[in-house]
């Protein structure tokens, strides 16, 4: 597929897809977002890896959405932007693949909620991560409001937004908005190292950990637990081959093969 606006590249188990709009410091508008749509589409049909990264070009992973489409914004308008973001994070959320943010530069607004749509987060410690909108007259509107309370806590989502400059990216690891740090040139090298030590288990183990952790999120702790009891047992079917792989390697001293 040829993107204006992405790259994407596999290396060996390992797919990154890069936003690739510098000049705008890879910020979101309507094409990035049909783009990132596209690629989805084509991309849950046929994954041939088994961790997706997902990183900017140039100096930002995402400075946010383009401010300059909120001059003419209707609030129809606003309310289609939003719900489109929000669809597009929704989709890379459910990727049945572990998503790792590889944030290289500026993570801010709407790319900060990019960030949180995926799975684990590294950034580049120099940089800063923030939701700025406060300070434009807006909100969040890709889920930022409801993602960051659910990641950092009330106080610390209402410090972030409220003060709307950023943290750095050593602070932000501390909330626990990022898990890992990185020196400035090494955050892709440190996302695909990492993706590869995800790669070594058990896709449907990884899948399973996604629906578990992001519905169970989203639950009482009674059914959380219920639910989790229940994909427990439904492992030992006699169908689940990977569980049955698993074991047997751990027993006969040697690596599984999950293929
Ligand atoms: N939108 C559009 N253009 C941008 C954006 C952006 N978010 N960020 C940077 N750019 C552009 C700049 O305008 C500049 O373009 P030009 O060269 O044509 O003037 C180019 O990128 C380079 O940027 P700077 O010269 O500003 O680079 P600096 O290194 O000096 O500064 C910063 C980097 C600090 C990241 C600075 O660019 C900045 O503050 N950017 C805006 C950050 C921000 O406020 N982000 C939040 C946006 S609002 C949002 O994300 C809301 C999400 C929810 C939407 C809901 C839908 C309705």
């Amino acid at each position: 597929m040829n993107f204006s606006y992405l790259i994407y590249e596999e290396r060996d188990e390992v797919g990154i897809l890069t936003l690739n709009r510098p000049n705008a410091l890879n910020a979101l508008n309507n094409e990035v977002f049909d783009e990132l749509q596209s690629f989805l589409d084509s991309f849950k049909q046929s994954i041939n890896v088994r961790v997706l990264i997902i990183t900017g070009a140039g100096k930002a992973f995402v400075a946010g959405a383009d401010i300059k489409a909120f001059q003419d914004m209707t609030v129809q308008g606003g309310y289609d932007f939003s719900e489109k973001g929000k669809s597009v994070f929704r989709n890379i959320a459910q990727l049945p693949i572990p998503v790792i943010a590889a944030i290289n530069g500026f993570a801010l607004g709407g790319g900060l909620e990019l960030a949180l749509a995926c799975d684990i987060r590294i950034a580049n410690k120099d940089t800063r991560l923030g939701l700025p909108e406060s300070s434009l007259g807006l909100i969040p509107g890709f889920n930022g409001t409801v993602e960051a309370l659910k990641q950092v806590g009330l106080g610390h989502a209402m410090y972030l937004m409220m003060t709307a400059g950023g943290v750095k990216a050593t602070e932000a690891y501390e909330l626990g908005l990022v898990q890992k740090l990185a020196e400035a040139d090494q955050v892709l090298d440190n996302a695909i190292d990492m993706a590869k030590k995800i790669a070594k288990n058990s896709p449907n183990a990884l899948r399973l950990l996604k629906t578990v952790l992001r519905e169970g999120k989203e639950m009482t702790r009674t059914d959380a637990e219920a639910m989790e009891s229940r994909e427990f047992g439904n492992l030992f079917d006699e169908k689940q081959t990977e569980r049955i792989e698993g074991v047997n390697a751990f027993i006969e001293k040697r690596k599984p093969n999950w293929n």
